[in-house]
């Protein structure tokens, strides 16, 4: 019996692997629209906006970037997760706290999942988060300056994948981890121990509904699987949350063969509510744990990372009525709930079918009892009872579905290279057409929300081969972007992409645009080491630390001219952009910083520590082209030898020190 199973997996695994690497449909594809018509759909007029703004996750480069729809235009990359040379993030003084663990520093991740924030379910343009998967993590950017404020870590995680949906009014974003683990407090344990000791935890991350603040909230000492995806409930079932799990079979190597043994998995239903109600009741129990938050604050410029020491967990066995499991055919990725609440997808990696779950059957099979055993103390319910319907024979590999409010789905499928669209009530496949070439995750405009936006869908592929100019060995992945107006989707554009997106959301730039955030003011700027005109520049020594107040301004930086640092010392460059003008940053770089440029942008205070190297006169100049004499826009630090007496003099023009020594010259 185990053998067959094995045969079936190691067969359709054979499927897999030989698909993703020989893409065979028809590369051409135009025999499903007119080149001219495509063309007009996609065209942006020179000086004209997009309709949409596609915030997209980078995958291994952990940033996130925005690209306009329908044009493909990419506008911005967002640093989050990983070091970004371009604006000195994580380079800077004031951002390095950002990337603080509990491991120490961590300048890298790898996002997947983006979450725009919502009020009942709809778009609101306010954040959005994103998850670190490596070492777990979530962010949140802000949608009005496109900056990241705030990333905490997920302590008890091994991954972070499951994340960061988030709740119908953004009320938490969580955290299911991918990979399950001893908690963090007993954690040396043999690797075979896995039935016993490991747990899949849980976490809801609270979101302040104001200012955004981040806080976990509590999390579930779930059975030890691998959580892969979630989305949360809508209208009627609003107060529940909807995890997929893989390896339950609690393999813990080889995990292609091990983990594929069973005919089903789970999706893990939580009524988050109820976890509300026991938290109340004083059902929780803070455990040992190690975190951090960290924060920005658009105020000082600065970001600060606390280390928090314990959480509050909910352990499922003594609370009742929390979770139920239900059946979900094979190795379940996506796990997507329609604009009604009332349907759950199941995306089974190795199904031949797609399960869609209906929320009142579930209620129903709760309220009845009709449960198929337990897994660790947790009811399965019978799948037939939860079950809406099968879509039968949709495709090969599906993983991911959304929603284009017209009570259709459409669901990626990796192995056969494309997209399907259902209708939801019948189950029937409505419409395909091939992607270029095995997609990963899709994205409808609005399409995980109440009110899907619908007009595209944008496919997200993991290889293109051919579709662009060849470079090297490593190429772009390929974003192609498709027409949904209509009953058969139309593929309009080909667009390459930063990093690896896997998934993004679409967004009105409606929503958005006008509360775009243009320059932080200079008079609300209360950065410890701001000077708010060139009069408050100055050098300060304090022993062997040189703080330099400097300013920058069309075209000249204040001072511009410094003596009297010595081999030895730490130098402190907290540049303030005294510009108050959209649109007008200026760099900052020293030669031999063992860091990177800072951009600073106007009314902003910035830092870049430099450790001088050599003795001499070393160039800094601005970096972004700001004027037209944005050229002259530089100036000279004198490096002197450890213990010399050149005193510490500054100035810029008239004041600075070769002049004042002219001055002294002249009067003698
Ligand atoms: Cu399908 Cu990490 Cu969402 Cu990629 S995951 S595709
Ligand atoms: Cu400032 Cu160029």
């Amino acid at each position: 019996m185990k053998n067959r199973f094995l045969k079936i997996a190691t067969y359709s695994l054979a499927i897999l692997g030989a698909w993703s690497c020989k893409p065979s449909a028809d590369k051409t594809a135009s025999s499903s629209f007119l080149a001219g018509d495509a063309a007009e759909k996609v065209y942006v007029k020179p000086g004209t906006h997009d309709e949409f703004y596609n915030i997209v996750s980078g995958g291994f480069n952990g940033q996130l970037s925005v690209v306009g729809l329908p044009s493909g235009r990419t506008l911005k990359i967002i640093p989050v997760f990983s070091q970004f040379a371009e604006s000195g993030w994580g380079y800077s003084e004031e951002t390095k706290p950002m990337l603080n663990t509990s491991h120490g520093f961590v300048p890298w991740d790898d996002s997947h999942h983006v979450a725009l924030s919502t009020t009942k379910s709809e778009h609101d343009g306010r954040w959005a988060f994103i998850n670190g998967n490596n070492t777990p993590r979530i962010a949140r950017v802000s949608l009005s300056t496109f900056r990241t404020e705030e990333i905490i870590e997920i302590p008890n995680s091994g991954g972070n994948h499951s994340s960061p949906f988030v709740t119908a009014n953004t009320e938490y974003a969580v955290a299911g981890t991918r990979f399950s683990v001893p908690p963090d407090n007993k954690a040396d344990v043999p690797i075979s121990s896995f039935k016993q000791n490991f747990k899949g935890y849980i976490s809801f991350v609270s979101i302040d509904k104001t200012s955004g603040r981040m806080g976990i909230k509590f999390q579930l000492k779930t059975p030890g699987v691998s959580y892969d995806l979630a989305r949360a409930g809508k209208g009627k079932s609003a107060g529940w949350f909807f995890f997929s799990t893989y390896n339950t079979e609690q393999a813990n190597s080889l995990l292609e063969v091990n983990a594929s043994q069973k005919d089903k998995d789970f999706i893990l239903a939580v009524n988050w509510k109820k976890a509300e109600e026991y938290l109340a009741q004083g059902k929780g129990k803070k455990e040992p744990a190690k975190y951090a938050h960290n924060v920005y604050s658009e105020e000082t410029h600065s970001a600060t990372s606390t280390i928090i020491n314990e959480v509050m967990t909910l352990d499922p066995k003594e609370c009742p009525d929390l979770l139920y499991f239900m059946p979900c055919p094979k190795s379940p990725h996506g796990c997507d709930v329609d604009p009604t609440g009332q349907y759950i997808v199941g995306s089974g990696k190795l199904a031949a079918v797609i399960p869609v779950f209906s929320f009142d059957k579930m209620l129903k099979a709760i309220a009845n009892k009709t449960y198929d055993g337990n897994f660790d103390g947790i009811p399965v319910l019978k799948y037939d009872a939860v079950l809406h319907g099968e879509v039968k024979k949709p495709g090969l590999g599906p993983l991911h579905t959304e929603f284009d409010g017209r009570g259709n789905a459409i669901t990626s499928f990796f192995v056969s290279s494309e997209l399907v669209k259902w209708n939801i009530e019948k189950l029937e496949v409505v419409d395909r057409v091939p992607t270029f070439y095995s997609v990963g995750h899709l994205s409808i405009p609005g399409g995980p929300t109440a009110k899907p936006w619908g007009k595209y869908v944008v496919a997200y592929n993991k290889i293109t081969k051919d579709r662009y100019l060849p470079t090297g060995p490593e190429l772009a992945q390929s974003a192609q972007l498709y027409d949904i107006s209509g009953d058969k989707m139309k593929l309009l554009l080909d667009f390459p992409t930063i990093g690896e997106p896997h998934y993004a959301e679409s967004i009105p730039a409606s929503l958005i645009e006008k509360n775009n955030k243009k320059i932080f003011k200079l008079e609300e700027n209360k950065h410890p080491y701001v000077a708010k005109g060139e009069k408050e520049t100055k050098v300060v020594r304090k022993g062997k630390e040189v703080h330099v107040y400097m300013t920058s301004i069309r075209s000249h930086f204040s001072p511009d001219n410094i003596e009297g640092i010595k081999l030895g010392d730490v130098v402190y460059f907290h540049l303030t952009n005294l510009e108050q003008d959209w649109d007008v940053p200026h760099g900052f770089a020293v030669r031999g910083a063992l860091n990177a440029e800072i951009l600073v942008m106007p009314g902003e205070t910035s830092t870049l520590k430099w450790v001088p190297t050599k003795v001499g006169v070393t160039p800094m100049y601005c970096t972004d082209f700001c004027s037209a004499l944005h050229q002259e826009m530089q100036g000279y630090i004198r490096v002197s030898p450890a213990g010399s007496n050149v005193p510490l003099t500054w100035g810029t023009g008239k004041n600075n020190p070769s002049a004042e020594a002219e001055k002294n010259v002249a009067k003698k």
